[in-house]
């Protein structure tokens, strides 16, 4: 068996996904997604420029020696790009190995462990009573689980992911259109003063059954995060998001020294061994790795298993920005990790997403159903996706008020 051809498609409803077809020799085809969000032209050119010439002729069913050809032949290794372009091959791969066993993916992974996944979706407020309303509007659809965000008192811009005003409503979603970066200015004493305040009254107004969630979005030293997660215990938090930007995997020590607030990290890793030592050592609770930009299922796979030995559990990225493509292959590992924590979850459901997408996933009262269709279980109309092209766009740069660059 052999692989003939490879198509890279870029765009999308609102998002530029990057899509990627391989064609066999049998006539049986395998989809992937390398979106790498707002950095998209990237991981597509070098899917064109340097893999698919030499994936053609390649046998499609030894996923596991294409995945090593491609990430120990770059000699320069890792990186979001290139794991995002070998993710997309890796899991279009596995749908092709499902099609022509005729199983969905999570099958061959060793079977379902539970009936669905539980997800958690967004709620976001300009301010406090906007936040609540959002909160509302989300539990009304059914959600069990939701992280929210929260406009903070007199800082200067809006900060990560809330409106500018008041009466958004819970779709909000982070504008990144433009090349040119908007910029945010964010200042730390304020966000440490009032989001504690916040959480809890989330939690009072809601009731203990509520999953919540709050991600703070790399914007703390460890010392504030260590006092932040302190705080902010009684809320009871189903876990706490990126306190710190973690490329420093030591900075956990001091969170965990001084709070037993869960912490999920790893939205931004791209390998194992950007979470090693963090899941070694058990400095976390979640691993949020998407399929997307970590090497696929074959390298996420791994990644659940070491986390699995630690007590680790998953909770894989969800962002608006990863197509149903690696959502399925998400929802697949899903089923059936043992170590299955939560699953953020915000892609299907608009009807122009489900014509260029469609798929027998459903997600019904707040879980996510994997569709039993051989294969990761979604299509792709080539058709519909002539409505689509690639349009620029960028995440915000933060500064301080005195001018100096932060963390987005
Ligand atoms: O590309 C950046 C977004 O994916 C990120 O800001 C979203 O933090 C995020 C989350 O938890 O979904
Ligand atoms: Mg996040």
């Amino acid at each position: 068996m052999k692989i003939t051809d490879a198509k890279v498609f870029v765009g999308g409803p609102g998002k530029n996904y990057v899509t990627l077809k391989i064609m066999t020799d049998q006539g049986v085809y395998g989809l992937g997604d390398a979106t790498l969000n707002n950095r998209e032209t990237l991981p597509a050119a070098y899917l064109q420029d340097y893999l698919i010439p030499n994936l053609i002729g390649m046998d499609p069913r030894r996923s596991e020696d294409i995945w090593q050809f491609f990430y120990r032949g770059a000699y320069f290794r890792r990186g979001p790009i290139a794991m995002a372009a070998f993710g997309a091959i890796d899991m279009a791969l596995w749908d092709i190995k499902g099609k022509l066993a005729g199983m969905p993916v999570y099958d061959l992974l060793g079977g379902k462990s539970r009936d669905s996944a539980l997800v958690y979706a967004h709620a976001t407020g300009a301010d406090l009573e906007d936040l609540c309303d959002s909160v509302a509007k989300v539990l009304e659809r059914g959600y069990k689980a939701v992280r929210v965000q929260c406009g903070i008192p007199d800082m200067p811009t809006a900060s990560y992911a809330v409106p500018e005003a008041s009466g958004t409503d819970g779709d909000f979603i982070t504008d990144f259109s433009g090349i040119r970066p908007k910029i945010e200015i964010w200042d730390t004493d304020r966000y440490m003063r009032f989001m504690p305040q916040a959480l809890a009254t989330v939690r009072d107004r809601f009731g203990p059954d509520l999953t919540l969630l709050h991600d703070v979005h790399h914007r703390l030293t460890p010392r504030e995060a260590a006092a932040f997660a302190k705080e902010v215990e009684p809320v009871g938090l189903y876990w706490l998001e990126d306190p710190t930007p973690a490329e420093d995997q030591d900075a956990l020590r001091l969170v965990r020294q001084h709070s037993t607030t869960p912490i999920a990290i790893g939205e931004v890793f791209n390998s194992i061994w950007d979470c090693n030592r963090l899941i070694e050592q058990e400095l976390i609770d979640f691993i949020r790795v998407a399929v997307a930009y970590a090497g696929g299922i074959t390298h996420v796979r791994r990644i659940v298993d070491l986390a699995g030995l630690h007590n680790v559990r998953t909770g894989f990225h969800g962002a608006p920005s990863h197509s149903p493509i690696s959502m399925a292959a998400q929802a697949h590992l899903n089923a059936w990790a043992p170590n299955f924590g939560i699953q953020e979850y915000l892609v299907l459901g608009t009807p122009a997403c489900d014509a260029l997408f469609p798929s027998g996933h459903r997600m019904t009262e707040g879980q996510f159903y994997v569709s039993d269709a051989p294969g990761l279980g979604v299509d792709f109309d080539e058709a519909e996706a002539k409505r689509y092209r690639y349009q620029p766009s960028s995440h915000p740069v933060v500064r301080l008020e005195d001018g100096t660059i932060w963390n987005y």
